[in-house]
């Protein structure tokens, strides 16, 4: 069993992203990215256990009831990358069902040091399985695995919890094929898509009762105020929680209460908030199979398989490359 992190060189793009971002004419808006510090991951660890958000569990039990038939339609020997590979629960029931017939390379692709090391403790004990995590953005991680690996070998990526619904607009398409380009005809990607549901389910999903997500997307504002000297009044930012109709997307905002000035002394600049004014600090998109059809064929890929939760509409796709 070998466990290594190999870490990223760090230039912070966060005030130049967050200045960008407010200063934008019309809607505010602010990176998703940046709601995962410390505190936003521990957040979002308690929001998958919300009994309104049924999204992970219905991933769980997918990969937990049809682990071992996913792993048979991969073509072998294969080395598993996982983008984004928040505690590693859900990936336990793929490693463990690979493990029963290879010893696998498994190379989680993270940019936060805190979920990666809470992965090696959550999956170090899988025989057979070797972890070599990257600190890395997405594609350059995968760019990492996809030149180490020896000939023969295949790939299959992790791409689990949605997470491409994050994406704004075209952009998940276009990450898509980006991924692609690394990938070699006959590799894999699993990707998770949450599905379209009635928006009387979702609300609630992104407005729980506790407030947990609510504090997920303030936590924004207390991150900023701590690492960029900005002087945001939590008391008058309140989260919404939105569904889009036209673009299939729930969105967070924060929905400033009053007119005022905010100022990042870090960055030497103010912003001023209408009152009622929105900064939009995440989509999450809902998925139609017509548009899981369309995804998969614009960003290179042949759809194989598909499993789908009973309880909540979540997909789990096998897609090919071609
Ligand atoms: C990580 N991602 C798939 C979550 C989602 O549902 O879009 C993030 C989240 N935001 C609010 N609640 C959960």
């Amino acid at each position: 069993m070998e466990t290594q992190i190999i870490s990223a060189p760090r230039a912070s793009q966060f005030a130049l992203d967050i200045c960008a971002g407010l200063g934008e004419p019309g809607q505010k808006e602010l990176p998703s990215k940046y709601l995962y510090d410390a505190v936003g991951s521990a957040l979002f660890e308690v929001i998958c256990a919300l009994p309104e958000y049924g999204l992970t569990r219905a991933e769980e039990r997918i990969l937990q009831l049809h682990a071992s038939e996913i792993v048979d339609q991969l073509p072998r020997p294969v080395v598993v990358a996982e983008l984004g590979s928040g505690t590693g629960r859900k990936t336990r029931f793929l490693l463990e069902a690979l493990s029963r017939w290879q010893s696998t390379w498994y190379h989680p692709i993270e940019l936060s040091p805190t979920a990666l090391a809470l992965l090696r403790r959550e999956l170090h004990d899988i025989h057979c399985i070797s972890i070599v995590g990257f600190e890395r953005e997405y594609l350059d991680g995968l760019r990492e695995v996809a030149a180490r690996r020896v000939k023969g070998e295949h790939l299959l990526v992790l791409f689990l919890g949605s997470t491409i619904g994050n994406f704004d607009g075209s952009a998940g398409g276009e990450f898509l094929a980006r991924l692609r380009q690394i990938l070699r005809p006959g590799d894999s990607l699993l990707l998770g898509t949450d599905m379209l549901k009635p928006v009387d389910a979702l609300i609630p999903a992104y407005d729980d009762a506790l407030g947990v997500t609510a504090a997920f997307n303030r936590n924004l504002l207390v991150r900023i105020n701590r690492e960029l000297g900005a002087d945001f009044d939590l008391t008058q930012f309140e989260h919404q929680a939105i569904f889009n109709h036209r673009t299939h997307s729930m969105e967070m905002h924060l929905r400033s209460r009053i007119a005022q000035q905010v100022t990042i002394a870090d960055a030497g600049t103010s912003f001023h908030f209408e009152k009622g004014e929105t900064i939009w600090t995440e989509s999450s998109h809902k998925y139609s199979q017509e548009g899981l059809r369309e995804l998969a064929r614009s960003s290179g890929f042949r759809r194989q398989s598909q499993w789908i939760d009973a309880e909540w509409a979540f997909a789990e796709n096998l897609w090919i490359a071609e």
